[in-house]
Parts: structure tokens; sequence; C-alpha cells
């Protein structure tokens, strides 16, 4: 490989990736959840299970929660936890869609007391990030319908545009909201926050503190995701992300397993918008949050997050290797196939040796997977923990 400058060896290193405290514990699918031995029990060993990811990669220093999953009585002791292992905390999940006042929506829904105490709950996860010291409140609402009829569209977009309102106006200074669409699923009619143009009209509407979150898993068949990310980048909108890969729907597998040509691409929006000139751009895009969003069934817990972690380092590797000024050029003289030829250059390029070099710069191991695989890690999770019990998602 040609010699690489080091500045990338710098964005290498200041990359960061934050993993979620939901794909440590047992999770699965609708049908069943397999028991994974070793697996974290609950929130302690969650952030233990994180920061052994960041001392195996060292570029995933913070985990989201989800709350209440992840409920403690006391949050400073969570917090001081978080930091003795080396990470912190990051984006904090409201949870909106789990109890049994939610069966019609939770912002959206048509009695104004399961709205308030939808956003009773929003404003208790701000609370909590005041004491974790989260920037991020990260927003995913399970509401939708399943009948045409089943509920007035425009009083749903009415009611959530109030809801959010209520939410923004109660967060501090420093503080965002990012907003996350999905097309469909678990309402199969109608979601309420539906796609990224939903998204960005409650963003806009709300101001500077609200951002637009993409999970990768969200979208429609063949929906060209790297012009979603440019165009909210453009806008000074997007504020992160939820990467997992996706081949039928919502599939929160492996990030990179079944399109890596699309995630290098996403990350070629991102390191253009970087380095852009329009200052914009450039600071929408450096703050973005970069969160993993899966929840692995068969596969063991931490190879897999820790594979995640560094499909993403490989594709942004190949993202700050793309000929960027070359790329331009051949864009200005209409050049097809070499602007074309030019990204591919990057994306077929071993980055193996080059992510092995500057893992040995940062003082963690060279080969994280054969780290990961070698150490007693696993073994000594299953003594201490047993296997958690999985369980029957379905009715049998
Ligand atoms: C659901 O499909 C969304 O991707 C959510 O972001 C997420 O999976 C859930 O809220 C876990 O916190
Ligand atoms: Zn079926
Ligand atoms: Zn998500
Ligand atoms: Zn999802």
């Amino acid at each position: 490989m040609a010699q690489v400058s080091p500045s990338v060896h710098k964005a290498l290193k200041h990359q960061r990736i934050e993993t979620p405290s939901w794909g440590y514990g047992n999770s699965g699918t609708r049908f069943k959840t397999f028991a994974a031995p070793g697996a974290a029990r609950n929130v302690w060993e969650k952030l233990e299970d994180a920061a052994l990811i960041h001392r195996l990669s060292g570029i995933a220093p913070s985990v989201a929660l989800h709350i209440p999953w992840d409920w403690v009585e006391d949050w400073e002791q969570l917090n001081a936890y978080a930091q003795e292992q080396g990470i912190q905390i990051g984006a904090i999940n409201p949870n909106l869609f789990q109890d049994e006042e939610y069966r019609l929506g939770s912002i959206a829904h048509p009695d104004p007391k399961v709205r308030s105490k939808a956003i009773r709950h929003i404003l208790e996860c701000i609370e909590i990030m005041q004491v974790t010291g989260s920037r991020d409140l990260s927003l995913w609402f399970a509401d939708g319908t399943n009948y045409a009829g089943q509920d007035d569209l425009r009083s749903r977009k009415q009611r959530v545009r109030e809801g959010l309102e209520q939410v923004y106006a109660a967060l501090p200074e420093g503080k965002r909201m990012l907003l996350e669409y999905k097309f469909f699923e678990p309402a199969f009619y109608f979601t309420d926050v539906f796609d990224w143009g939903a998204a960005l009209l409650y963003c806009q509407a709300l101001g500077e503190k609200a951002q637009v979150l993409v999970d990768l898993g969200h979208h429609a068949q063949a929906t060209n995701i790297e012009a979603i990310v440019a165009f909210l980048l453009d806008e000074g909108k997007l504020g992160g992300f939820h990467f997992n890969a996706r081949r039928y729907a919502d599939d929160d597998l492996i990030v990179g397993s079944t399109h890596p040509f699309e995630l290098f691409c996403i990350y070629t929006e991102l390191v253009a918008a970087e380095h852009s000139s329009d200052p914009r751009a450039a600071h929408t895009a450096r703050n973005v949050a970069y969160m993993i969003d899966q929840s692995h069934n068969i596969e063991p817990k931490l190879e897999a997050m820790l594979q995640s972690v560094l499909n993403c380092q490989e594709a942004y590797a190949k993202a700050l290797l793309v000929d960027y000024p070359a790329l331009r050029q051949a864009q200005q003289h209409g050049d097809v196939l070499e602007a074309h030829r030019i990204l591919l250059e990057a994306f077929k390029t071993d980055v193996r040796p080059l992510l092995a070099e500057v893992r040995e710069e940062m003082g963690v191991p060279p080969d994280p997977i054969r780290a990961l695989r070698q150490g007693e890690y696993l073994s000594q999770r299953i003594q201490r923990r047993g296997t958690p019990s999985g369980a029957s998602g379905y009715p049998t």
C-alpha cells in the first residue's frame, strides 16, 4: 500500500463509535431469544462489556442507555462506575413502546393522558442526561396505526408536533434531541415519523437543538441512504446514526455485513463534509453521533459488537483514502467512470495493515478479534454470570 498521510492516522485515532447497552444483554426476535452464555445480566455488566470493547478497539469510549431497561436508583453511582471502567455514558433512549398504555401510541396517542405520560418519561430521561453528562436524547417512536381509518393522520401529526415541542422546551443548552424515523414496524399501515423528510420537517420547526437520526435499517429496499446523509449534512440537520445491517427489514445485524459499499459511501459523504469549505456542513459532520443499534440473537454478543465497531473503522479508513481533489476534478470534467474509479480505488484498498499499524500506535491489539478470542474474557464471564435465560418471544 502506498504511503498513507499522517492525517489519516490522526483521523483514525479520533474516530468514535458508541455501542448500545441493549446489544450486550440477551435479545432476539419475536420468535425466540436464545440464551447466550456469559451475556450481561444488568446495566453494570453491560457497562463492563462496553468497556472491554473499548479496550480492544480503542474507538468505542461510550455506551448508549435505554430507560427503563437500564434503570438504576443512583445515576451518580452508575456514572462513576462507567468512568472507573474507562468509558462514558452516551445517548439516553427513552422507552415509549413497552407499556400497556401505549397500545395506540405514545406522543401521538388519541388520549391526552397517555401523551402526558410519554412526555413525563422523556422529561425524566432529560434529568438523567444531566447527571450522566449525556449530550444526546435519542428519540424513537413506535407510534403508528395498523389499519386505514384507525386514526386521523393529520391529528396525529399535530400531536407529535406538540409533544416534540414540549420536549424541546425542556432541553437544556448544549443538549440535543435526535429524532429517528422508520418506515414501518411495529405499526404496519402508517408510522408517525415515517421517513427522513418528516423527521427533518419536525426538527426544522423545532430549532437548532433538534436533528435527525438515521438508522440504516429503517429504509425501504434500494433507498439511497448516502444521498439522505448528504442532504441532511447540507441542511445542518444530521445528528447521528444507528448503524446496523439490513437486507430485508430492520434486521439489526452486524453493520457492514450485508452492504459494505453502502457503508463506505456513507462515510465518504461524512469525510467530504468534514473537510468542506461550507462551515455548516463541516460543523454538522464533526458533531455526528456514531452509534450502533444492533440486537444479536445467535451470535456471541461481544464478538458481534467488536466486529461491528471494526467494520465502521474499516469503512472510515477507506473513505479517508479517497483522493477527493481528483474526484472533484473528474466530476467537474464530467468524467463519469474516472470519478467512479476513484471511489472504487479507495474501496478496494486492503486497509488491514494500516489499521494494525494505527492500533499499535494507540496501544490496542493489532487484531482485536483474535485478542478477544484468545483472552479469557468470555470464559470468565460464563463462570461469573452463567447463562442468563433467554425468553421465548412467540406464544407457543
Ligand atoms: C427501533 O427500531 C429503533 O431502531 C430504536 O432505535 C431502537 O432499536 C430501540 O429504541 C432500542 O433502544
Ligand atoms: Zn408467518
Ligand atoms: Zn435505531
Ligand atoms: Zn430499528
